[in-house]
């Protein structure tokens, strides 16, 4: 990662005018969209390039010879090896495409777990986990009798790591931890956390949903044997997830799905597998999703995942500072923007979450309110919901701006008399 100064930052405006949807109203006000943790928005790049496959190229991949076949097939691969230079490069054999980053969890849940877990073994998970990185151990817990163990959090949202000598034994076979908490913005420490678990014979899974769009990574500087996404959540369309999986585990894996493309030969009665990744691609895969999603990579590329996160970096603590200043804004997470990603929850003490989200909307503004899919983090929390402001490269100081401006008009509808105190 490059120092601070020698980052080029963002020209938000420039970036701007790559997303047609920003151009749009909602409520006759300017869309502010602040929930890019949910999904991104999609420049003009990514659009056309759907467009342009479904115009020129369109056809199955792997199975024709014809021409379109060809170009159709190359243009899916040519995504992979994209994938596979920008989270470190590595081989693009450990690259596999999936529907999102849920599905990539649970593929290695499955299709690992069950032959490596057994009875008494043990899971080691986290407090703050999305669903989709604690419901597929579940199921894998209880299938096999294994046992779950989750590493604690701090008040401040930190994982406690002075837990990890007691909670980690000779019977963990697999550690799963978020790189970036969606609702706390935590950035963990994985290649600490990746060094035990391997001291321990265990196996390091990383949940990069909110981590991959947002900063620089490097899959062997993190040192994982897993590591899953969704394209989504870094410009691209939805319907592609990437799994990337060391190629020695991945070989030695028994399938996750069953059918066409992920066989070598098939008799009535059995049937060998194709290479890797392949073997993990059974049917038809999102061929034009993931040709588009060459796009987002691209454009990624271009603007420098640096320059994102030191963008980020800089929005979060403005986010901070002025939320702070309002006095009644109660934020969860790390106070120091370094150590989060572009994600702010938090709660007015008087208006609920999804009253808040409802009139923000009025404003033209897009957050997100609920319990974020991290249920068990929320009673941790002792919250039964919270608002959350995300952002991303298309975001600035404006739309933090009218935020801030439509929580004190919030507040005023509810009867709050508003008095903006200094930040602290
Ligand atoms: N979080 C959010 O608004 P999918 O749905 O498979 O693309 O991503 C799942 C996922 C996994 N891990 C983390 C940390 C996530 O944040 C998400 C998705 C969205 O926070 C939708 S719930």
């Amino acid at each position: 990662m490059k120092v601070a100064s020698e980052v080029p930052r963002l020209d938000v405006q420039r970036l701007r005018a790559d997303f047609p949807i920003l151009d749009r109203k909602v409520h006759g006000k300017r869309l502010v969209y602040l929930d890019s943790a949910a999904t991104t928005q999609k420049p003009e790049a990514v659009i056309e390039a759907l467009s342009h496959y479904y115009r020129t190229f369109n056809a199955n991949i792997h199975r024709g010879i014809h021409s379109l076949a060809e170009e159709a097939t190359e243009a899916y691969e040519q995504t992979r090896r994209k994938v596979a230079s920008f989270i470190g490069g590595v081989e693009p054999r450990s690259i596999i495409f999936t529907r999102n980053a849920t599905e990539g969890l649970n593929l290695v849940a499955y299709a690992w777990g069950r032959h490596h877990v057994g009875s008494g073994d043990e899971i080691l998970l986290t407090e703050m986990e999305h669903h989709s990185n604690l419901v597929p151990w579940m199921l894998l817990a209880r299938e096999k009798g294994a046992v779950l163990k989750h590493i604690p959090i701090t008040d401040e949202g930190e994982l406690r790591l002075d837990c990890l000598s007691d909670l980690m034994t000779a019977r963990t076979k697999v550690v799963s931890v978020t790189l970036v908490s969606n609702v706390l913005g935590t950035i963990n420490p994985v290649r600490e956390i990746a060094d035990a678990a391997h001291r321990y014979g265990a196996l390091m899974v990383v949940d990069g949903a909110q981590g991959v769009p947002h900063l620089p990574v490097d899959v062997r500087a993190l040192d994982c044997d897993f590591l899953a996404f969704s394209g989504h959540k870094m410009l691209g369309p939805t319907g592609v997830g990437v799994l990337y999986g060391r190629p020695e585990l991945l070989m030695n894996m028994e399938p996750f799905l069953g059918g066409g493309e992920m066989i070598r030969e098939v008799r009535l009665d059995r049937a060998t597998w194709n290479d890797i990744p392949w073997k993990f691609e059974a049917g038809t895969p999102n061929i034009a999703d993931v040709v588009a999603f060459s796009a987002a990579l691209d454009y990624l590329e271009a603007v420098g995942m640096d320059a994102v996160r030191a963008h980020e970096v800089e929005l979060t603590g403005y986010g901070l500072e002025r939320l702070l200043s309002l006095g009644w804004i109660k934020i969860y997470g790390p106070r120091d923007p370094d150590r989060r990603g572009g994600v702010l929850a938090f709660n007015d003490p008087e208006i609920h979450a999804h009253d808040l989200s409802t009139i923000l909307d009025q404003y033209g503004i897009a957050i997100r309110a609920g319990h974020h899919c991290a249920q068990p983090l929320m009673r941790r929390l002792g919250a039964a919901a919270t608002s959350r402001a995300s952002f991303y490269l298309y975001n600035d100081r404006d739309d933090i701006d009218a935020l801030v401006e439509a929580l004190i008009a919030a507040g005023k509808y509810f009867g709050r008399n508003t008095r903006v105190h200094p930040a602290g």
